[in-house]
């Protein structure tokens, strides 16, 4: 019983913890020779409240003015949501958007930064209800 959970726990990447935790800062990752740091505010990050996404790149060159990013919950189809974050200043871009609430009461999403030039880097975070 023990073995077969723990087999299913290590098959099953929606059970993984999140790789971020968002209320304590930015969430930093690196890819393609960048620095991504991704963030979200205000905090503590909830579900249902109106929240400032942001993205900001070391560096930003040969990139577009908008980037697109994918809200999802690991392992569920929780509906198309997706935020354009548009470069304000410096290095930075930014978008308002909404993480719906769970049915199922799971609080961890990722959010995937749909861009080739950055591997679709993703960052999985909780949210609080
Ligand atoms: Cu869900």
């Amino acid at each position: 019983m023990l073995m077969t959970l723990a087999m299913l726990l290590l098959a099953t990447p929606a059970l993984k913890a999140a790789d971020c935790n968002m209320d304590q800062g930015p969430c930093i990752k690196s890819a393609a020779d960048r620095t991504i740091s991704f963030d979200i505010s205000p905090k503590p990050v909830k579900a249902m409240a109106e929240l400032v996404f942001s993205v900001t790149l070391t560096p930003c060159t040969a990139l577009p003015e908008t980037l697109l990013l994918d809200l999802d919950m690991p392992g569920m189809m929780m509906g198309k949501n997706q935020v354009i974050l548009k470069k304000r200043n410096g290095c930075t871009y930014d978008g308002r958007g909404i993480i719906v609430r769970c049915r199922s009461g799971r609080t961890l999403w990722r959010a995937t930064i749909l861009s080739d030039a950055l591997n679709n880097m993703a960052f999985t975070f909780d949210v609080r209800y």
